[in-house]
């Protein structure tokens, strides 16, 4: 599994949020755990980039993961690929994603992603980024995305 890391994060917001959850983060560990989680690098001029991970759930109650939080993009957006009249297109999912008790969703290209705005930074392969769940009931969730090559895998009807 990759490493869990406690971010700092730092905003009024964040901090009024977390102040109300520090108690039920122990949960989330014990529960829900993300592996092989990484972002794309970006083409150049492009501030937007997509996600990718398995997120499993060994607790007895399903968790609904709310938000995300990452330290390189101010808006994080669940997404899922949709056909629709032939094409694929992206779909927000504002209310999140649900993670159902004793089962594992893989985020992965051509289906459900997280997609990260307005990045400023330059994404470099082989970097990681952090990333952090806000759910339910289930605490936060905080873990390690690496950055790896657009080269990698075409990008396949990402369009925004
Ligand atoms: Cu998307």
């Amino acid at each position: 599994m990759k490493t869990i890391i406690v971010l700092i994060f730092t905003g009024i917001t964040q901090l009024a949020f977390h102040a109300g959850e520090a108690h039920a983060e122990s949960t989330a560990v014990a529960g829900l755990e993300v592996t092989e989680a990484y972002i794309r690098t970006m083409p150049p001029g492009r501030t937007t980039t997509a996600g990718f991970l398995s997120i499993s759930n060994a607790g007895e109650a399903d968790c609904q993961l709310l938000n995300a939080e990452s330290s390189i993009s101010d808006r994080v957006e669940f997404h899922e690929h949709q056909h629709a009249d032939g094409m694929m297109r992206m779909r927000p999912l504002p209310d999140g994603v649900i993670i159902p008790a004793g089962e594992t969703v893989v985020f992965k290209p051509g289906g459900l992603h997280i997609m990260l705005f307005n990045i400023t930074s330059e994404l470099e392969a082989g970097e990681v980024t952090q990333l952090r769940f806000n759910t339910d009931h289930c605490g936060t969730v905080q873990f390690t995305t690496e950055v790896r090559s657009l080269l990698d895998k075409p990008m396949g009807g990402m369009h925004h």
